[in-house]
């Protein structure tokens, strides 16, 4: 067992109050619904309680752990797995972590995996025939027109949820966008979420340490976004990576549609978001038309006039930026958090997690020209699953699916088995070097990431295998400054599926090339105001009236 990487359960703790806090300090509908609530840590109160009831359930007495059932049920389920890379039914059964899962709970399952990229093509027509259904599927989309969910195929969950939901209900508060999420506009749920967590994945800024000595700019004294800009000169004017060239340095690098993350610099959420964002007062605007957005634009048209922004920006790929960081020509990206350790080795192959420091750094945010400082989250609801009304004992199986939501099973299927894989000593999670080394890719062979199932991703799980370093500034830094898209997934009557279908890609097509002209300066940056005005004839204000009475709808959800 190495000792280096733990993960205290103080810190799992703390995390989960930080859940709450850094939702508040974020804008929008967040703040609202969780002052409703009184912003109680991870959910735990509403859970107790219910816990504590021990009501028996029709069969077997499921109150929120395993097992799941007294006298053991098989299931069948129709599933793809894009989590990991594993993605046939022969890798399922050598997943020991959640076959210890199911051996809890004493379920059996028959799960039927396609591949990843075939899954809509063989999925897509036995929904449309609704012949042969297993018990529960795994959808091909989310089901945005609801045509699924009107066929009748799938049954709806709301009672379900009020008698089971022990585990669901607590990640419906901690992550308070996700309700409003699956639930229509008529305020039924047929759908069970995958989860994905923003703690811990972050995209946010990454500086290259070495760098930042070799050129005087610590990292420590990069505060603000005139900071940055200062060592972006420096890097540049340099030969930062001692190489005995100084003009083979990128002092900032992005690629292709990434530059779009850095509105969260001028409290813009340009991405997830698809530019689409509630303001402080609830109101949605458009990012690409704001005031704010023509200032990032005048910013990086000036890094890209200055030899600041990679010249590529606009179409460089995962090769390039494999290219780039093997040369050490990277001086700074922004992009998942938990990418950090994994551009040190490639700077460096000898590069060691345990002995060495690490050479490309996640930062604290920058302080942006209106204050604005943010890490950049995301919407939390990955894919769905339905149970089908094939399935003879849905309350079992709906059950099974809650006690995935639990911590026990987070544990099990990001960290694997105590003893084995993990042990916990004086309060810390101490990892086997199995488990770190990874070899023939052990942890996905077990189960890590699998996302085949309705669960969720555990908020510590890709700080497993992360520095000290990452893991304590992910935790304590950026986990605090949040910003996730309050524009998200959501149902909506057809009259609004109707307006963002005709008018949203155009839209979105419009902003991504006016992003690259205007900082190239293909398009001058006086023709701003002609932009804002042909965007406004695209309808734009109609995209906006829709998102806003999502909006609201969403947030009057409980
Ligand atoms: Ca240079
Ligand atoms: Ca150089």
């Amino acid at each position: 067992m190495k000792t280096k990487r733990n993960i205290t359960k103080l810190m799992l703790i703390l995390l989960c109050m930080l859940l709450v806090i850094s939702s508040l300090a974020a804008c929008g509908k967040d703040v609202k619904d969780d002052t409703a609530k009184g912003g109680k840590p991870s959910g735990t109160e509403k859970g107790s309680d219910k816990k504590d009831d021990k009501e028996p359930s029709a069969e077997g007495g499921y109150s929120g752990s395993a097992p799941v059932t007294e006298e053991e049920k098989t299931f069948t389920i129709l599933t793809t797995n894009s989590g990991s890379k594993l993605s046939t039914s022969s890798d399922w059964e050598k997943m020991t972590w959640w076959h210890e899962a199911l051996e809890r709970a004493n379920i059996n399952l028959e799960l039927e995996i396609i591949d990843s990229s075939a899954y809509g093509d063989v999925v897509r027509p036995r929904l449309a025939a609704a012949a042969d259904l297993p018990d529960a599927i795994k959808l091909p989309d989310k089901d945005p027109d609801m045509s699924y969910l009107n066929s009748g195929i799938f049954i709806e969950l709301s009672d379900l949820i009020d008698e089971y939901g022990y585990n669901l209900s607590k990640q419906f508060e901690i992550y308070d966008s996700l309700k409003a999420e699956v639930t229509t506009p008529d305020g039924e749920i047929y759908y069970l979420p995958y989860i994905y967590t923003p703690h811990n994945n972050s995209r946010t800024l990454m500086v290259n340490d070495a760098f930042a000595e070799k050129v005087g700019k610590p990292l420590s004294e990069m505060k603000t976004l005139d900071d940055y800009y200062d060592y972006l000169v420096a890097v540049k004017e340099a030969d930062a990576n001692e190489n005995g060239n100084p003009d083979d340095e990128i002092p900032l690098f992005m690629r292709a549609g990434m530059t779009k993350l850095w509105g969260m610099v001028w409290g813009l959420d340009l991405s997830d978001g698809g530019g689409y964002q509630a303001d402080e007062n609830g109101n949605i605007i458009c990012g690409y038309i704001d005031d704010r957005y023509l200032e990032m634009l005048t910013f990086f048209n000036k890094l890209y006039t200055e030899g600041l922004l990679y010249n590529e920006f606009a179409t460089a790929d995962l090769d390039t930026q494999n290219a780039l960081f093997a040369d050490n020509q990277v001086g700074s990206l922004i992009h998942f958090v938990s990418n950090c350790t994994g551009y040190s080795q490639r700077i460096d192959p000898d590069w060691n997690i345990d002995t060495d420091e690490l050479i490309i750094v996640p930062v604290e945010p920058l302080e942006g020209p209106h204050g604005d400082k943010y890490a950049y989250g995301r919407d939390v609801l990955g894919s769905i699953y339905g149970i089908t009304t094939e399935c003879e004992d849905p309350e079992t199986l709906f059950a099974f699916f809650d006690y995935l939501y639990s911590e026990e099973i987070g544990i099990l299927t990001w960290y694997g088995l105590e003893g084995k894989d993990y042990e916990v000593s004086n309060g810390d999670y101490v990892f086997s070097d199995e488990f770190l080394d990874n070899k023939d890719n052990y942890r996905g062979v077990n189960g890590f990431n699998f996302d085949g199932l309705p669960s969720y991703q555990f908020p510590g799980g890709y700080m497993a295998t992360q520095s000290d370093k990452v893991r304590d500034i992910s935790e304590n830094v950026l986990n605090k400054h949040l910003m996730n898209p309050t524009v998200t997934f959501s149902y909506k009557l057809d009259s609004e599926n109707e307006i963002i279908q005709e008018y949203a890609a155009d839209l979105a097509t419009y902003f991504d090339e006016n992003l690259t002209a205007f900082i190239m300066g293909t398009k001058p940056l006086s023709e701003w105001d002609s932009y804002v005005e042909t965007v406004k004839s695209m309808h734009v204000d109609d995209i906006i009236e829709v998102h806003q009475a999502v909006y609201d709808r969403q947030s009057a959800v409980e």
